[in-house]
């Protein structure tokens, strides 16, 4: 179990100096808390100094699981969040109610807040939006958020309304009851479901609606949503979810894939294995994945990994891919933990790089963007 994000973001500031450009969190956010499991202030398998050499600029952490162990008070105790995991750059907290209502079938919300069985005695708990933000203000991340409620996106009908309109009103109780604004940023969260009339749902997003409705509403949100605060894509993504809304405006994320996929034995890399000649092709209608705008996966358990002598992805610089076969880790993936830690290693220093590489494209493109014929040059020996 993981309590964290490990965060990919970039270290580019705007010139108002906040927290702009594109970052990703990528959150193993799956537990075993409902097990009692323990804390683990850790992205699974990392060490921090690890995160730092790959160029994390920020990771998240949950309330929801930091309250429950080793609690908000043994952190506030020891000196806050950042001292306790040895972690100097920036941190974010989750409110709690996505992860209670996710993790937690049994979570009940009204308006008071969120109700739920506490996973350690089994005793009713309930976390009000004042009692996320006390406790997020004990952890003391530099961004907290706000407590909100989340729905399904694919539900339809009057509950999602009343979920957009409650969480404007626990927006409200929540800035009222921070209490160290001047050291910790709350962000709003925006729920509504994909109904464009009603709202946006920055938050509630990647719920298992269709990625057309997923990309229409961030644009919606982006639009929306004012361009000089940074704009978080809450549970996003996989590489290609980020490239698209990085495009759309957006400029944050968290999502547990590229370390919950290292566990599987799955490695990010810029092209899959995917044998073409194989008789197996030849009726079949899909595109090479499905999944992906040509960002692919290798699956190092295969048995073809077994005596590949090259490296996971002989064009990547990571300290994975410039001392490891991929024999060794096909060897280690099944057996020993180094496995799946070399991989997650690799897989944040991926999404590192594609952070890196959607945000150069990106602003390039912009600045080579002429209103006034509304083309995009080439280059700047064009123009
Ligand atoms: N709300 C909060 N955290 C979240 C989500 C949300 O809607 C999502 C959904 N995409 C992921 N993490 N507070
Ligand atoms: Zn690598």
């Amino acid at each position: 179990m993981s309590d964290w994000a490990a965060y990919g973001t970039l270290e580019f500031l705007d010139e108002r100096g906040s927290l702009s450009g594109i970052s990703a969190v990528l959150t193993p956010r799956e537990t075993k808390l409902l097990n009692g499991a323990s804390f683990r202030g850790t992205i699974k398998g990392l060490a921090t100094n690890q995160l730092e050499e790959i160029g994390c600029q920020i990771i998240l952490g949950n309330t929801y699981h930091l309250a429950l162990r080793p609690t908000s008070e043994l952190i506030d105790e020891m000196g806050g969040l950042h001292k306790f995991m040895n972690w100097p750059r920036a941190l974010l907290t989750d409110s709690g109610g996505f992860q209670m209502v996710s993790l937690l079938h049994l979570a009940d919300i009204t308006e008071k807040g969120v109700t739920f069985q506490s996973p350690v005695d089994g005793k009713p708990m309930l976390l009000t939006p004042e009692e996320s933000i006390q406790i997020q203000n004990r952890i003391g991340a530099d961004i907290i958020m706000a407590l909100d409620d989340v729905v399904k996106t694919t539900i339809t009908g009057p509950r999602i309304e009343e979920a957009m309109y409650r969480t404007l009103r626990w927006m409200d109780r929540c800035i009222a009851a921070h209490q160290r604004p001047h050291e910790q940023n709350l962000f709003g969260i925006v729920q509504g479901g994909l109904d464009p009339v009603l709202s946006y749902a920055i938050g509630g997003l990647a719920g298992g609606e269709s990625k057309d409705s997923f990309w229409r509403v961030v644009a919606q949100c982006t639009a929306a949503l004012p361009e000089d605060k940074p704009r978080y894509v809450m549970g996003v993504g996989y590489p290609l979810d980020i490239v698209v809304c990085s495009a759309l405006g957006a400029d944050m994320y968290d999502c547990v894939y590229p370390t919950r996929t290292a566990r599987f034995g799955t490695a990010l890399v810029p092209e899959g294995v995917l044998k073409l000649k194989h008789k197996a092709m030849a009726d079949d209608t899909r595109p090479i994945d499905p999944t992906c705008a040509c960002m692919g996966v290798l699956k190092l358990k295969h048995k073809a990994m077994a005596d590949d002598t090259r490296p996971i992805d002989p064009t990547c610089a990571c300290m994975v891919c410039r001392n490891y076969t991929r024999a060794y880790i096909h060897c280690l993936v099944t057996k020993d933990a180094m496995g799946s830690q070399l991989l997650s290693y690799h897989n944040l220093y991926y999404m590192m790089k594609i952070v890196i590489l959607a945000y150069w494209l990106i602003m390039s493109s912009r600045n080579h963007y002429d209103p006034e014929f509304g083309i995009s040059c080439v280059n700047h020996q064009d123009i």
